[in-house]
């Protein structure tokens, strides 16, 4: 364990106290109104955020979208009322674009709807509906890997922008965690990655109170954590007592000069701190207290017992003098030193003013490779390769990688300068992850969060393993990018066990997601066209280890039609379709070669790259009932994945030519035969459906 070093301590005054009781009262009114919440952790972290957020956080409440603040991340997200309550009394303004700017992000009022229908003080804190929440927490270990890519965003934004006498980027990241987040794996995950890459601009506060739902925490964990965090290579302190602000300020001074690695507070609490009865036990977790126990904790804090809500004089006042009056004189600084980091380095000044407004650099696009019609064509994790780099070098805040994947993936970024990010080098753009799927997307919300362009790739199948970031990245709104492939059972050999089959359509039923599947390598640069334009919607890109061949668009239909998510690839002559064929990915050949039979047969079909549902569903009804007209009812979906879904296209009486069950290990020729997914095979239902089986 490292010794504290000695810190500037301050004097420890009423005042202090009577800060932190309030934020304590504010928390446990607010649940006992919602009757709903977790109460007891804010009343025992509230000295800990206090000390904090009063002494060393550099964020200037007048503008919490400031881009070298210090980054609070409250990973317990079920204690949300520590947070609201510190939003309301630091006196932070709204900068989101629904709210009503620069009015208080949060009232008294809002604090007493917590938990409320269309209130700003949701259950757990969320992105974009309250200003000073930097990330959605609530899935506890996410704000912990957030945290890590909120902290690699600044090593590579001090990197690449600052210059001498110009330290435009020099925030620090800290994060409260609790029981929960240490129990789980993607906290140590991204612990392990943190350690790896020497975040010394990273510190993690971890709440030991020995209580989560259940009981003890005894029930089910005793390692010692501090010892599991110093041998990822963190600094390790403790603090005995949440209460004691002195001993406190010391970490955190010591958590600030540490610079070539992160660290990691031990805290000491007692969950529901005041509390009688309940004071140490889980009945202080998760539920209102009631109200002859917060009487009796307001009796033990020297509190008038009858009221509510109450901020006593002088409490906002103290923090505007604290945490306010340093954050607007750093803020102001810091603005004039980017007015002439402006004058002196315009094009990096553009870059950033570009990168935060989410715009893209002209002329982004204009090395996206055309690419010439070819047989046997080419896989699209390939031809996404080569649009990766033809956008890449453009766009200089787009940093990815993959979980140990990336020569499978093509994921790598390898054009000059692009290089590894490590930690003797926080320059480089290719993220080596590790075998650490669930923290890859957690660390690149971070990044979003910071306004980076990432993106993370892997295996579809283990598309799983990340699913809960994912579906944050969604819910937040953020442009994350995820790369998935080796997207079928054209995986071959490696079996059931990397052929994915529902990932496809689990991936599509998350709300906000964009999921594209292209057909071929045009529709690939396509692809990459649309998804770089996105500024709050994540996507994923799902793409093929083996190849495609890339279509003759004299003959069949341009791939622009890709950002309407399907469109007429080719079609009958001479009347109306007899029959319609849908496809994605690598089945878009097989439609288009059942489609050359076919009319060889004189039966008329259509074919319908379908590579986005979510893109499709966002035209209009009169371009969607063009590409399927409702009248036509004899339809064929071919995709080497569950069919759950393809029904709203084929209709009640149309085919899906899919997967119902897991794949097999095979050399593909016999599993595309095993499964249904030939030439004949395709023809036959096609036959059949246009009423000529
Ligand atoms: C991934 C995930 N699993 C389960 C939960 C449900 N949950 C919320 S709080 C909690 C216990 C957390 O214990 P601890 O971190 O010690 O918090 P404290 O009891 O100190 O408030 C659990 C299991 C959750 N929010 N996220």
């Amino acid at each position: 364990m490292a010794s504290a070093t000695t810190a500037a301590s301050k004097k420890i005054g009423d005042i202090d106290l009577l800060c932190i009781n309030t934020i304590r009262t504010l928390s446990m009114d607010a649940v006992q109104k919602a009757n709903s919440g977790h109460p007891g952790t804010p009343m025992a972290l509230a000295p800990v955020a206090y000390t904090l957020w009063q002494d060393f956080l550099n964020y200037d409440p007048a503008d919490a979208n400031w881009p070298n603040r210090d980054r609070f991340v409250l990973s317990v997200g079920h204690a949300s009322m520590l947070l609201y309550s510190l939003i309301h009394l630091t006196g932070v303004r709204a900068v989101n674009e629904h709210e009503d700017r620069n009015a208080p992000a949060l009232t008294i009022e809002d604090l007493q709807h917590f938990r409320q229908l269309d209130s700003k003080t949701p259950g757990h804190p969320e992105y974009r509906m309250t200003s000073g929440v930097e990330t959605t927490t609530g899935p506890l270990g996410q704000g912990c890997g957030n945290s890590v890519g909120l902290a690699m965003a600044q090593r590579y934004l001090a990197q690449r922008y600052n210059k001498p006498g110009f330290e435009l980027f020099n925030y620090h990241v800290f994060v409260l965690a609790g029981d929960g987040d240490m129990m789980e794996g993607v906290s140590g995950e991204a612990a392990s990655m943190a350690g790896h890459l020497r975040l010394g601009n990273l510190t993690w506060i971890y709440d030991s109170n020995h209580i989560t739902i259940e009981g003890g925490t005894d029930l089910a964990f005793d390692e010692d954590v501090g010892k599991r965090f110093a041998a990822y290579g963190w600094d390790v302190q403790h603090v005995e007592d949440a209460n004691d602000l002195v001993a406190m300020q010391e970490a955190l001074a010591h958590a600030k000069s540490v610079i070539d690695r992160p660290c990691f507070i031990q805290v000491h609490s007692v969950i529901g701190y005041g509390a009688p009865t309940k004071a140490g036990t889980n009945k202080a977790h998760g539920e209102a207290l009631g109200v002859e126990e917060i009487r009796g904790a307001k009796r033990f804090y020297g509190w008038p017992e009858e009221s509510s809500f109450l901020v006593p004089d002088g409490v906002y006042q103290h923090f505007a003098g604290g945490i306010g009056k340093r954050g607007a004189e750093r803020r102001g600084a810091w603005l004039s030193l980017l007015a002439r980091y402006k004058e002196q380095y315009p094009a990096l000044a553009a870059e950033l003013e570009m990168m935060n407004q989410h715009t893209l650099p002209a002329g982004w696009d204009a090395d996206i490779p055309s690419f010439p019609a070819d047989a046997k064509g080419l896989a699209s994790r390939d031809s996404s390769q080569k649009v990766l780099n033809a956008i890449a070098p453009h766009v200089p805040w787009m940093l990815g990688g993959a979980a140990d994947l990336a020569p499978s993936t093509k994921s790598n970024m390898t054009f000059a300068g692009a290089d590894s990010f490590e930690a003797d080098h926080y320059g480089g753009r290719n993220l080596h992850f590790g075998i650490r799927e669930h923290a890859m997307g957690s660390i690149c919300n971070g990044l979003a969060l910071s306004a980076l362009r990432p993106y993370g790739s892997g295996f579809l199948i283990f598309s799983d393993y990340m699913k809960a970031p994912i579906r944050l990245s969604a819910i937040m709104e953020l442009p994350v990018l995820y790369i998935f492939t080796h997207d079928s059972i054209g995986v071959g050999e490696d079996g059931p066990t990397h052929q994915p089959i529902e990932q496809l359509v689990s991936l599509r039923s998350i709300p906000g997601m964009i999921v594209i599947r292209p057909g071929d390598a045009n529709e690939v640069a396509e692809a990459w066209r649309h998804v770089m334009t996105l500024k709050e919607q994540p996507a994923c890109l799902i793409l093929s280890r083996q190849t495609m061949p890339t279509l003759d668009r004299g003959k069949y239909a341009p791939a622009a039609g890709l950002k309407h998510g399907a469109y007429i690839l080719a079609d009958a002559e001479g009347g109306d379709p007899e029959v319609i064929l849908m496809a994605t990915g690598t089945e878009l050949n097989l439609a288009v070669g059942a489609y050359e039979t076919l009319k060889s047969e004189g039966i008329r079909a259509r074919v319908v790259s379908f590579p986005s549902w979510e893109l499709f569903e966002a035209q209009p009804a009169e371009y969607r009932h063009s590409v399927l007209p409702p009248h036509i009812t004899a339809r064929v979906s071919i995709e080497q994945a569950s069919t759950i879904g393809w029904d709203r296209y084929i209709g009640s009486s149309g085919a899906a030519i899919g997967m119902h069950s897991f794949g097999a290990s095979a050399p593909l020729a016999a599993l595309l035969k095993k499964f249904g997914f030939t030439p004949e095979a395709v023809v036959e239902v096609a036959r059949k459906q246009a009423g000529h089986g």
